[in-house]
């Protein structure tokens, strides 16, 4: 196993997803900023994460609450200043934590200044930098791309009598990545913050980046029944398009010139042998952590579970390291997904698989989807197709922090910008932290992740014998730890001889079992087990 020092930081590191709008707010309008980020700070130390990731704090019109980037090397003024985010990368790396930026390659806001030139007249120097066509008759789209948020991805502009591609909103177009300017225009960008020292990038929707040059119809999809339009159409035309790894290659080999060795994390649906391929290969190097969503999307059974870990440690090529993802600001929250006692057995798992696990803010207090009534939709994926479960306001709520109004994430006075979750007070960090919540969900995540810190097999070591029945999941680490899973509400009888670590129950002290033991209803333990 290597050691510490031979590793990349990023292997053995565990990333913490602020979604900045909702983490603390110290200007009173009810929406966080990055001075709430500092000053909080030394929670994120306590609870035991040693890596930052901030969805984006570029200018922005919010169309899409920030991955519409008007500019991509300032803060927007609702999020503080370029010289609060230095204050705010040296305070994090004073403690010890790395940050990384989100970055948005795909699309810029249509309040771009690249994209105002480009719309100008056909004969703007950047009117290549995006994707323009001839609309079809009576200004139809040129082609049956659909946009990621309902409706066609082509907006007709009436100044050039043209259609602009937009994989999301009309007012997030698409960059062309096929013209070099515009590779090299996002690199600048990329160079910017690397200077300042970021220790990396999340890099969104890094499979989208390449449209097929001849736009030719997506074929129909034979499996839509209904819901989002986007699954109306196979995407063969518009996602995964082969030369996208030459720029994601590009990306690496930028970000591998600088000192502090950023890591280049991809954000990525698609199938494990698909997904896997985004790390390319020893001379082609791609993304570090191709982000692995399949814990998200997998059915929460045992058998399907261990069936994942299995398929995708055996499809990762030599020399890739692994991950997984549990949550994040597009997905329903854990908590709600899969109930809040097996979100627990889903702590254990995430934080004992071989690989980096990425958290989700408050996912750590279990903290449930917020309730959104009809006036406090802000999404506009929920705007544009309601009803059909697209919106992502409800794991947007803001973090519950102390049991004062507002919970402290903004002044009892303000008005927060979605609502917080009902029954807040049993989930805020002041709750959970009373001498008598012996057993509360952030007790455990920081048990967890002390465990992470004090164990290097638990980060680095290998990961076998990976077992299951119907109901409970069974692992090894290094040969060092066993952790067994009950996905069930049922008592389990499993056969774990070893000393107990730990207990996602957090009643028991460490222990020696002898042999049968009966892992109580959504239940999940570490165990040391005796070498052979
Ligand atoms: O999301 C990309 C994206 O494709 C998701 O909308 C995805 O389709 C869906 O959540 C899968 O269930 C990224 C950002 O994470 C998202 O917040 C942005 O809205 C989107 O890109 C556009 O930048």
């Amino acid at each position: 196993m290597p050691s510490d020092s031979q590793s990349p930081w990023w292997q053995s590191t565990t990333i913490y997803q602020i979604y900045p709008r909702s983490f603390q707010d110290t200007t009173t309008n009810g929406i966080g900023d990055l001075p709430g980020i500092l000053a909080r700070l030394d929670y994120l130390v306590k609870l035991g994460i040693s890596t930052i990731w901030i969805s984006p704090i570029y200018p922005s019109p919010m169309a899409d609450f920030g991955y519409d980037v008007a500019d991509y090397t300032a803060i927007d003024p609702l999020f503080g200043t370029l010289a609060d985010f230095d204050q705010l990368l040296a305070a994090a790396h004073d403690r010890n934590l790395r940050l990384i930026l989100d970055f948005v390659p795909n699309h810029t806001s249509d309040q771009h200044p690249w994209f105002l030139e480009s719309r100008s007249s056909l004969t703007n120097p950047k009117r290549d930098w995006y994707l323009w066509r001839d609309p079809g008759p009576d200004a139809t789209p040129p082609n049956n791309w659909p946009s990621n948020f309902g409706g066609s991805a082509w907006t007709f502009d009436p100044t050039t009598s043209q259609s602009y591609l937009h994989s999301f909103l009309p007012q997030q177009p698409d960059l062309n990545w096929w013209n070099p300017e515009v590779r090299t225009a996002i690199f600048a960008c990329l160079e910017f913050w690397l200077d300042r020292g970021i220790d990396g990038f999340r890099m969104d929707v890094l499979w989208l980046l390449i449209k097929d040059p001849q736009f030719r119809d997506n074929p129909p999809n034979p499996q839509y029944f209904g819901g989002n339009t986007l699954w109306s159409v196979l995407p063969k035309y518009t996602a995964n398009q082969p030369e996208t790894h030459s720029i994601v290659h590009q990306m690496r080999t930028l970000l591998d010139a600088y000192p502090q060795r950023p890591v280049l994390i991809g954000e990525i649906y698609l199938d494990i042998p698909e997904l896997v391929t985004y790390y390319g290969t020893p001379v082609l190097p791609e993304a570090h952590l191709p982000f692995n969503f399949h814990l998200i999307q997998t059915p929460w059974q045992a058998p399907r579970i261990a069936q994942l870990i299995r398929d995708y440690e055996a499809a990762l090529p030599p020399g890739a390291w692994p991950n997984y993802v549990l949550g994040n600001h597009d997905q329903t929250r854990l908590a709600t997904r899969i109930g809040p006692y097996q979100a627990r057995v889903a702590a254990v798992l995430l934080l004992t698989l071989r690989g980096t696990p990425t958290l989700y803010y408050a996912d750590e207090l279990g903290l449930p989807d917020a309730l959104i009534t009809p006036s406090e939709i802000r999404d506009p994926a929920e705007l544009r197709q309601p009803g059909i479960g697209q919106g992502r306001d409800p794991e947007r709520s803001p973090m519950p922090w102390s049991n004062t109004p507002n919970a402290a994430f903004t002044t009892p006075e303000a008005t927060t910008w979605l609502p917080l979750v009902q029954n807040w007070p049993a989930y805020t960090v002041e709750t959970q932290t009373q001498p008598d919540a012996l057993h509360s969900s952030l007790r455990l995540y920081q048990a967890l992740l002390r465990l992470r810190r004090a164990q290097p097999e638990l980060t680095l070591g290998s990961i076998e014998n990976i077992t299951n029945t119907d109901q409970t999941l069974t692992y090894t680490r290094a040969q060092t730890f066993q952790i067994h899973l009950n996905l069930t509400d049922q008592p389990q009888q499993i056969q774990a001889p070893g000393t107990l670590l730990l207990t996602s129950y957090l009643d028991q002290p460490e222990t020696i079992i002898t042999g049968p033991y009966t892992l109580r209803p959504n239940e999940a333990l570490i165990l040391r087990i005796p070498r052979t």
